[in-house]
């Protein structure tokens, strides 16, 4: 499918947020990355995305993405999801990527796999490419074992007009490796290996440049700094060199029909999670209701635990301070970023999202799948145009005792907000 410009606008800040957190792991665990491929470029030529791109691409040496992908799914925020074939079995890369899982990017080569389908960012290794000739044939012989196996398992229908080289291989294959996980173990094993001896030459294997990703290890040394969407990052030192092998003039645009994504993806939904649209997910019953949440009580929790029970999927709407105030004319005591890192913790919440204003309601049920809105009946009434949506208005009872104002009042808070 071919994105117009605002979509693609509004897929390419998702990213960026993906990316600010890989790069805050990999700054505060001193970890090298270079932004490589279309994102390098997009650096040098744009300082940010390359205008049609949908994607954020990555390289680290091999030491550091190993020690990355073993550190970071405790540094990252609750929706980002660290997918390698360890932590996504039927996902079979030997690259990574960091998935947002509340959002879809269903990637026509990819669909048929159960794994998250979140937008994502791609993560590669760096690996050795062997000075002497024994070493890359034995690296070449190996790792087309491996791969040639691990492709067969997720080929439905291998094509038979194959060349005898790759029948071979896939023969030659089966006598190597007897699972998809030994194989997959093993060409990470031989590909560390090969790495653990520094060479002349790094390779991003997997990269979709082939050869042209084989490059002098001087040409990405400590990286340099570069600006990206205003973010400093980091590229390799001798970028010119990196964006001449890989593109050629690469400061010259290319032709106006060639300015898409490389990418061929079926369904991309930045508000709904992947799960909603694999086979189980079409029977997902989506819930959301809308909320100020300050000063989080049991009240608040026990409206989210009861909305959440009503479905499969909670999504809430929370007030930014800037609504509250021109609308509600609340002042919050927690900032919209403090409430939202609340409720995003709560387990009945699966996402959070901005109320900016009292009408969004009847685009946000459309744009969020959604079948019940759920709200306390304080708000008895106050929604039910939103049956005319097609969807399931419910009113719950208020836990009666509590409320953010009465703990204001209780802890003499001055009820114009801000702490004592
Ligand atoms: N709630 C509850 N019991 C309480 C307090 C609140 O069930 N003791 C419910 C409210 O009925 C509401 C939700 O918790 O459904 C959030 O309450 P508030 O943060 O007070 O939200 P409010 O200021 O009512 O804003 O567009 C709708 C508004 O954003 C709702």
């Amino acid at each position: 499918m071919e994105l117009d410009k605002e979509t693609t606008k509004k897929l390419q800040e998702k990213i960026l947020k993906i990316f600010i957190e890989f790069k805050k792991i990999c700054e505060d665990n001193s970890l090298k990355y270079y932004l490589i491929g279309g994102s390098c470029l997009g650096a040098v030529r744009h300082k940010g995305f390359i205008p049609w791109d949908d994607d954020i691409d990555v390289g680290m040496p091999r030491e550091d993405f190993t020690v990355f992908c073993r550190i970071a799914p405790k540094f990252l925020s609750q929706n980002l999801f660290l997918q390698t074939y360890e932590s996504d079995p039927q996902y079979y890369f030997e690259f990574a990527k960091i998935r947002d899982s509340n959002t879809t990017y269903l990637d026509s080569g990819m669909k048929q796999l159960d794994i998250n389908h979140g937008i994502f960012m791609d993560i590669f290794p760096l690996d050795s490419y062997p000075d002497n000739i024994l070493k890359k044939s034995y690296l070449r012989v190996y790792r087309a074992i491996y791969d040639d196996y691990i492709h067969i398992q997720h080929s439905k229908n291998i094509s038979d007009n194959q060349s005898l080289q790759n029948k071979l291989m896939q023969e030659a294959s089966k006598h190597f490796v007897k699972s998809e996980n030994q194989a997959k173990a093993a060409r990470t094993e031989l590909l560390q290996k090969i790495s653990r001896k520094s060479s002349k030459f790094l390779a991003n294997y997997y990269g979709a440049w082939a050869k042209k990703e084989i490059c002098p290890t001087h040409w990405f040394g400590d990286g340099i700094s570069a600006s990206f969407e205003g973010y400093d990052v980091r590229i390799p030192k001798e970028y010119d060199s990196y964006l001449s092998q890989l593109y050629g003039d690469y400061m010259i645009l290319p032709p106006i029909e060639k300015r898409v994504s490389h990418h061929h993806c079926d369904v991309i939904d930045l508000n709904t999670t992947y799960k909603y649209y694999t086979k189980a997910g079409h029977s997902m019953k989506r819930v959301i209701t809308y909320g100020t949440f300050d000063l989080l009580h049991y009240g608040h929790i026990n409206l989210l635990r009861r909305a959440k029970e009503l479905g499969d999927y909670l999504v809430v709407a929370i007030s930014t301070d800037e609504f509250n105030w021109n609308e509600k004319h609340k002042k919050c005591y927690f900032t919209y970023e403090q409430r939202k890192a609340l409720l995003e913790s709560i387990r009945y919440v699966d996402l959070v999202i901005p109320e900016t204003n009292w009408e969004q309601k009847k685009t946000d049920v459309h744009e969020y799948h959604i079948d019940t809105f759920v709200m306390g009946d304080d708000w008895e009434g106050k929604f039910d145009f939103l049956k005319d949506e097609g969807v399931e208005v419910v009113y719950l009872p208020r836990t009666p005792e509590i409320s953010t104002t009465q703990i204001k009042a209780n802890l003499s808070i001055d009820s114009s907000g801000g702490g004592v």
